[in-house]
């Protein structure tokens, strides 16, 4: 078997011509795959839209990667050449891709033969551009392999150049390598042998697939695609699966093509989105991809209407949202299905639907009206898109719900006890019931819509979102009084969508990280807090947060706590007892502490006698409600306990107004603090204490 392979006349052909830019679709998913009428469609809509090419990958597909060896019957051959042909008539070029991975014998001629052998059959069906796919396999060799070849990228590297040079060096041949992202390369994109390789032995007219950072990469950037293009000596072809949907069950992604600025095109040999599994939801992937093609940084078609000057002079992700919604309500709208969905052949893959428009029904006086459905507006499509985004950002209406859900369960307690609180909460809690009845209304409208196709890939997503929020709607309408403890979230014997996600659910409710990386709950914004030491400078901004807590909870201060005065700075903190929590917006939170309680009590006369002995210590604070999050408080409170203890101290104890709910909830779920009987305190001050 020849290891190395030379370049040849063919490739000098295609030396020194601009090749032009690959955009399209690879159906690489997992899963079932695409139906031929699909694909047809697909090349339409390709055409259409000005994308040119589509790669046959489907990764479930018996004799594109497990049976890999087997050549297609007649009746396959059939459909394949019926597929090719539709490709060539829509001038859309088809790369038929094949993944003998799982379990091929590199140095077996045998094995090479049988890849030719099924790579001849479909170029005798009128196929030109081929691909190899080595992804997703084990990076082990066997034994022959070992001996014949001195690394994994050798022997497929051998294996692509032989098969190229078998089909002549088409013009377009695409080789997928086992690390296909920067994360997978070892020790890192730059030193990996594995792309070195590849790289250096690797045909020139060879293409190489590569998906970004990741696997399902958030952003890619110049820098690392040019990174990557200097080891592989040559421009990748992006294999982005930022729309994929096949490792998620209840995800479908229909935000806009995003997070890939258009400075790329120049620096890659294509793009090929590998999408959703369900075929028509992906009309928003596909079509804005299409419109990011065209977005040239040359400035030569450059749409000045297009761009986001803040982002990209060339391409805004939300117009091309807003310009693919548009084209998509029409076909929500069209009932224009194919004829072959009514023909018996194709009955198994769609019920029998049938125009009644000429024939209807027209009800009798004193009878029902008809029902007739409100129509699918562009609106819905928005929040449709906004509810399923994409795999590393909601849209913004998700967002502002789940914001608002946030809010409305921490300060419902609050509101509980506040007027002036209550009338906010209540109606921002009316502005939430308001977003969940859209949200069920859209999903009316979907359901109505003409188009039976496009609802039926969406069904199982919208049904779910609808439960989602029905849900959380029921619930604020609990915490507001206006609804019973929702019987749905709590009842003793609940329907099973009251507990939804089945097993796999509860795996990951159980697993220590669960929410760890929910896309909601860590905004990098509000995430970065900084405790730092107290100094002179900070006394004012501690009595304007004191005092706007105490104004809050319309706490008078006629009989000050020595809580109070060590906040008001009347009474100074030990040493090393003080901290300040700092956020973007500066100061919002603070803990104090004193170590010998009973000493600063006598210096302000205060002589009513506490339990001194047990907790001689007292600590101290307060955090804005800015501030949603408990853990920073708990640190502060956590490295004061350490620096008392460090000190000698036996016990720590605070002094809590019932008002104060913020910081009672907080010390009564902590662990460690637990109420203490302490005599003298007034009647609304209760005390807490935790031995050190
Ligand atoms: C992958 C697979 C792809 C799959 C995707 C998303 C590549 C090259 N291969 O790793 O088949 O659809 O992840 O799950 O991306």
């Amino acid at each position: 078997m020849s290891v190395m392979a030379t370049s040849t006349n063919v490739s000098e052909k295609t030396q020194g011509r601009a090749k032009r830019f690959i955009g399209g679709v690879v159906e690489g998913f997992y899963g079932r795959p695409w139906t031929m009428e699909q694909r047809t469609e697909l090349f339409k809509r390709e055409q259409k839209w000005d994308l040119n090419t589509y790669l046959y990958a489907p990764k479930d597909d018996y004799k594109h990667r497990m049976y890999w060896r087997d050549l297609y019957s007649s009746e396959e051959a059939v459909q394949l050449i019926a597929l090719i042909t539709a490709a060539r008539q829509h001038n859309i070029d088809f790369i038929y891709a094949i993944s003998p991975g799982l379990d091929i014998t590199f140095s077996n001629p045998k094995e090479v033969a049988a890849l030719k052998r099924k790579l001849d059959q479909v170029r005798d069906f009128g196929c030109c551009s081929f691909s190899l796919l080595f992804d997703d396999i084990e990076a082990d060799m066997c034994p022959a392999d070992k001996q014949a070849f001195s690394s994994f990228a050798h022997a497929q590297v051998a294996i692509t150049n032989e098969v190229y040079q078998h089909l002549r060096e088409p013009e377009t041949f695409l080789f997928c390598p086992t690390d296909y992202c920067a994360a997978f390369c070892t020790p890192n994109v730059s030193q990996s042998s594995y792309l070195r390789t590849v790289g250096d032995e690797l045909l020139p007219g060879i293409d190489v697939l590569w998906t970004g950072p990741k696997v399902v990469s958030h952003k890619i950037s110049v820098e690392s695609i040019e990174e990557v293009s200097s080891i592989l000596k040559r421009a990748p072809v992006i294999w982005d699966n930022i729309h994929a949907n096949d490792y998620d069950p209840q995800r479908i992604f229909m935000g806009p093509y995003k997070d890939r600025p258009t400075e790329l095109i120049p620096k890659l040999r294509g793009v090929l989105t590998n999408p959703n599994c369900e075929f028509y939801p992906n009309f928003v992937a596909i079509h804005t991809l299409a419109t990011w093609c065209k977005a040239s940084p040359d400035g030569a078609t450059r749409d000045v209407e297009m761009g986001d000057e803040e982002q990209d002079p060339c391409y805004s992700p939300h117009k091309a949202l807003m310009l693919a919604l548009t084209d998509w309500l029409e076909e929500f709208m069209s009932t224009d299905q194919p004829t072959a969905c009514l023909k018996k052949e194709s009955s198994e893959e769609e019920p029998m639907q049938t125009d009644l428009g000429e024939h209807s029904y027209v009800p009798g006086p004193g009878e029902n009206p008809l029902y007739t459905a409100e129509p699918l507006t562009l609106d819905d499509l928005k929040l449709l898109s906004d509810l399923f985004y994409l795999p590393y950002e909601y849209g913004s209406t998700a967002k502002t719900m789940l914001h608002e859900l946030n809010w409305l369960k921490s300060h419902s307690q609050a509101a509980a006890v506040d007027t002036d609180q209550t009338a906010e909460w209540r109606s921002r809690a009316r502005q939430f019931d308001d977003m969940c009845e859209a949200v069920v209304r859209m999903f009316n409208r979907l359901s109505n819509a003409p188009n039976r196709r496009i609802l039926y890939d969406l069904y199982n997503y919208i049904c779910d979102i609808k439960s989602g929020v029905h849900l959380a709607q029921a619930y604020v309408k609990s915490l507001g009084g206006l609804g019973k403890p929702s019987a749905q979230l709590m009842g003793a014997d609940p329907e099973p969508w009251g507990f939804r996600g089945g097993l796999s659910g509860e795996f990951q409710r159980m697993l220590p990280g669960h929410g760890n990386r929910d896309l909601f709950k860590h905004p990098p914004k509000t995430a970065v807090y900084c405790i730092r030491p107290y100094c002179a400078e900070d006394k004012m901004d501690l009595q304007r947060i004191f005092t706007n807590m105490q104004q809050e909870r319309r706490i008078m201060t006629d009989a000050p706590l020595i809580s109070d005065l060590l906040s008001t700075g009347e009474i100074p903190p030990s040493p090393q007892c003080a901290l300040v929590l700092e956020d973007d917006m500066g100061p919002c939170g603070y803990m104090l502490a004193l170590m010998d309680a009973k000493a600063a009590a006598a210096s302000v006369q205060d002589t009513r006698d506490r339990a001194f002995e047990d907790f001689p210590s007292l600590i101290t604070g307060q955090v804005l409600p800015r501030v949603t999050d408990p853990s920073p408080a708990k640190r502060m409170i956590a490295q004061l306990l350490s620096t008392i203890k460090s000190c000698g101290s036996k016990g720590v104890f605070c002094e809590l107004r019932h008002s104060d709910r913020r910081m009672l909830d907080f010390y009564t779920k902590s662990n460690s603090f637990q109420p203490i009987k302490m005599d003298g305190l007034p009647p609304d001050v209760i005390a807490m204490g935790t031995g050190l």
